[in-house]
């Protein structure tokens, strides 16, 4: 594709919307230029193709696709049957999984259609043998009030919230933590690292229906086949939610014990991290459980979309070439000098450092919380979110850290000598910033003071580190 075809492309787009909400399309310009200029660290955040981004916007999101390929609830579905089948297939190859269920919006609903297929494969699907019925509208009101009982009182074991794992996973504010009665494994005090251990006496004390592994702010990688076989030794569906690091998997970095996919009974992930490609989310599983996944829609989802399943078989064909083993192998290698340029200004580091694309650093050594510090760095060009850390004193809205990650950045192009410099920024910030008082002088928790000047001076070398590293150097919008 040629250099004008793509900012042809997204130009006519801005013009015809423009035509009809002109605050729109400045929005959209105004976004391209907000992400050009800042140090973009969020974990979860990457940036999609121009090809993947361009697929998104057509006539595709017009159709409605209830079903599976080839069996619809809705007529005129053979070009979403197209692109449904070949993100699935692209899905599969990749990831060298046995099936793959590409419909779900989001993460939170890749883990709904995951729990669900595992509540009809291990308790609806027995209640039907036994009842000796096909299907739930065939139960008498008594076995369905017994059966749905039955559904609400199952048991799930998590890696807990401030340990690092997601709150999809069992966690009260969640719908998860409604359905389930949840516990939750957390990590080593000392060391910060999942203790097997531990997870394998909490499985036996607890004895789940579902072990999830998986995270959003853990900086290491998890064995998986030693939590298979925690799993298997309490008969427990061994799921893994790869939503963070589903790149990393991809790009053969995590292999061997660290690939979730030959471990788990079923793995789910969003598209758009790591792997960057569009929004979304998707399962995979073996063919034990390939039936109930698909259900997924309407059993939790609402109808398909199809310009998003377009978009991921776009971005999911990007990742299967070979230069996305050498992008992946990036994203680890930039969070690493990232850890090591900070620890050698004397960060503290949870877990002292990292081995997959995240930091999490411990900002109270800076005499700050959390939120703080996320306010100062924003201040200064450089775009990060709190999160608690393990025992965190401040709790899940102020916390006592900063969650790193390398995936936007890497896809810039950025490198580890650029990570040294981002080291320094953030370190400047922070050792810079003193936390503010409340009205009555009581210490607060948000206020923070940072002299303009700095933060300014920050944001003037984040742009300057960022201008040799263009974001879609392809596309000008004027
Ligand atoms: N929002 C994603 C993250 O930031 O980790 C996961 O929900």
């Amino acid at each position: 594709m040629s250099l004008n075809a793509e900012s042809t492309a997204f130009r006519s787009a801005l013009e015809v919307i423009r035509a009809v909400e002109p605050r729109v399309a400045d929005a959209i310009g105004a976004e391209l230029a907000d992400q050009r200029e800042s140090l973009k660290l969020i974990a979860s955040e990457n940036y999609a193709s121009p090809a993947t981004l361009l697929t998104m916007g057509n006539w595709f999101s017009d159709k409605y696709a209830e079903g599976t390929v080839g069996r619809r609830f809705y007529a005129g579905c053979q070009n979403v049957d197209t692109v449904e089948a070949l993100a699935a297939e692209h899905a599969r190859e990749l990831f060298g999984a046995a099936h793959a269920y590409v419909q779900p919006h989001s993460g939170i609903d890749a883990n709904l259609v995951a729990f669900w297929a595992i509540l009809a494969d291990r308790v609806e699907s027995p209640a039907l043998k036994k009842a000796q019925v096909r299907q739930v509208n065939d139960l008498t009101e008594a076995d369905w009030f017994a059966l749905r009982r039955e559904l609400g009182n199952q048991r799930m074991l998590g890696m807990s919230l401030d340990a690092g794992g997601h709150l999809t996973h069992g966690f009260r504010p969640n719908i998860s933590g409604k359905m389930f009665d949840q516990r939750s494994y957390g990590t080593d005090p000392a060391t910060g690292l999942i203790d097997y251990d531990r997870v394998a006496e909490a499985a036996r004390e607890f004895k789940p229906l579902i072990l999830v592994a998986g995270y959003s702010a853990y900086p290491r990688k998890v064995n998986f086949r030693i939590m298979r076989e925690i799993a298997d030794s309490v008969g427990a569906t061994f799921m893994v939610d790869m939503a963070h690091f589903a790149g990393l998997v991809a790009g053969k970095v995590f292999t061997g014990d660290f690939d979730p996919v030959p471990h788990a009974h079923i793995v789910t992930t969003t598209t758009h991290k790591s792997l960057r490609g569009p929004r979304g989310g998707m399962v995979l599983c073996g063919p034990e459980l390939a039936d109930q996944v698909d259900r997924g829609c309407p059993m939790v989802l609402g109808g398909p979309l199809p310009h998003v399943m377009a978009a991921k078989a776009v971005a999911l064909a990007e990742a299967r070439r070979p230069d996305f083993a050498d992008y992946a192998q990036r994203i680890v290698d930039n969070a690493q000098a990232l850890a090591e340029g900070l620890l050698r200004r004397g960060t503290t580091l949870v877990t002292g450092g990292t081995d997959n694309h995240l930091v999490l650093l411990d900002v109270s050594g800076y005499g700050l919380t959390g939120r703080q510090a996320e306010q100062a760095l924003l201040d200064s060009g450089i775009v990060t979110n709190r999160n608690a850390v393990p025992q965190d004193r401040n709790g899940a809205w102020y916390t006592s850290g900063i969650r790193i990650g390398t995936p936007a950045l890497t896809s810039r192009g950025l490198g580890t000598a650029e990570m040294d410099v981002t080291a320094e920024l953030i370190h400047t910030v922070l050792s810079q910033t003193t936390p503010g008082a409340n009205a009555d002088g009581t210490p607060s928790k948000a206020k923070y003071v940072l002299d303009p000047a700095v933060a300014d001076k920050i944001s003037k070398q984040a742009t300057d580190l960022l201008a040799g590293f263009p974001l879609y150097p392809t596309i000008t919008l004027s």
